[in-house]
């Protein structure tokens, strides 16, 4: 892990001068920010603080609750408690953002200033001054680490904690295909940094609110096997959610379950819009499918294992629509 990429090195010297050059900083997340946003986010903004800067996280969606733990909160704020004009920073840096519109009216903050992209998604759109996109790292956490290694800011156990649940969140807690050996040499340089594992599992993967299980059994009440037992759905609409009292969070996790099943490869978690307009697809393959094209193919975007897009129809329609462009892929055939 010691020996980066030339390239990776270039734009780790380049970003470093960035900051170093600098005193404002905006560090802007992608919408339903997850763990890893979260985690790289909090980190970065404290180690900016660290080094005497003026830095801001900002995101359109909140933080779910399971991250409230997370240290380094009273530095993020939602696009919506504050206004461009309120504060003006000299540098953007993106934050697991495939591409700048995906921080929502939190770009409003980026107006007129240096952009630094940081991103882990193979689907990274390359956009800023300054692009430091690894699609090898597992999670943004790991780029941020190697960042904050190369410019020599110390690592506090707060911002250890931060890094560690980001790379534990975005690696299934180090179970998915994405987990490298390098994954383990950084998760264990941050334990040694002060990262508690099992804090962060007993937080994040260990708790649940009695409204999320509720809506699980739901869930899993309109399971649905397809292609021969390859293909599993579920769905989630609006009123089940209202029966369960359940918030946005609440549908997180709930797509592992049909992707457990023995000889299931790829699965679907449909949730419908808010406004009823359509449907939200998750997207989960266990080794062959690539379900990122499937989800650029309808204007999302993603993971080889893991993607998402958002189809406007009712459901009968949206899945019909998801089947017939996997079905082109010709996924189920070589097997
Ligand atoms: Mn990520």
């Amino acid at each position: 892990m010691n020996s980066s990429p030339p390239l990776v090195e270039e734009r780790l010297s380049e970003i470093r001068r960035v900051i170093e050059e600098h005193r404002s900083f905006v560090l802007l997340e992608h919408h339903k920010p997850d763990g890893d946003c979260i985690g790289s986010g909090l980190a970065l903004v404290q180690a900016l603080r660290g080094l005497g800067k003026q830095a801001l996280l900002v995101s359109e969606d909140p933080h779910p609750a399971v991250y409230d733990f997370l240290p380094g909160r009273e530095f993020h704020t939602r696009s919506q408690y504050i206004a461009p004009e309120d504060y003006k920073a000299e540098v953007a840096i993106f934050i697991d953002c495939t591409d700048p519109e995906r921080t929502g009216r939190a770009i409003e903050l980026a107006r007129d200033t240096i952009w630094i992209n940081i991103d882990h998604h193979v689907s990274n759109t390359g956009f800023g001054d300054l692009s430091l996109v690894v699609p090898e790292a597992a999670a943004t956490g790991e780029i941020v680490y190697r960042l904050l290694l190369y410019m020599r800011v110390p690592i506090t156990k707060e911002i250890a904690t931060c890094l560690y649940a980001a790379i534990a969140t975005d690696t299934g807690g180090f179970r998915y295909q994405n987990t490298t050996a390098e994954t383990f040499e950084i998760a264990g340089a941050l334990v040694g940094y002060g990262a508690s594992p099992w804090e962060v599992a007993e937080q994040v993967f260990e708790t649940r609110t009695v409204s999320s299980v509720l809506l699980l059994a739901k869930a899993l009440g309109t399971l649905k096997l397809h292609r021969g037992g390859k293909l599993a759905t579920v769905a989630v609409t609006r009123e089940m959610m209202a029966q369960a009292g359940a918030s946005p969070d609440d549908t997180e996790g709930i797509i592992s379950y049909p992707r457990s099943i023995s000889g299931v490869e790829v699965s679907l978690l449909f949730r419908e819009m808010e406004d009823g307009s359509g449907f939200h697809v998750s997207f989960r393959s266990r080794l062959k499918v690539d379900v990122s094209k499937v989800a650029v193919k309808l204007g999302g975007g993603g993971h080889p294992r893991a993607a998402g897009a958002y189809v406007k129809g009712t459901l009968e329609e949206v899945t019909q629509k998801v089947l017939a462009i996997l079905d082109e892929l010709d996924v189920w055939t070589d097997s």
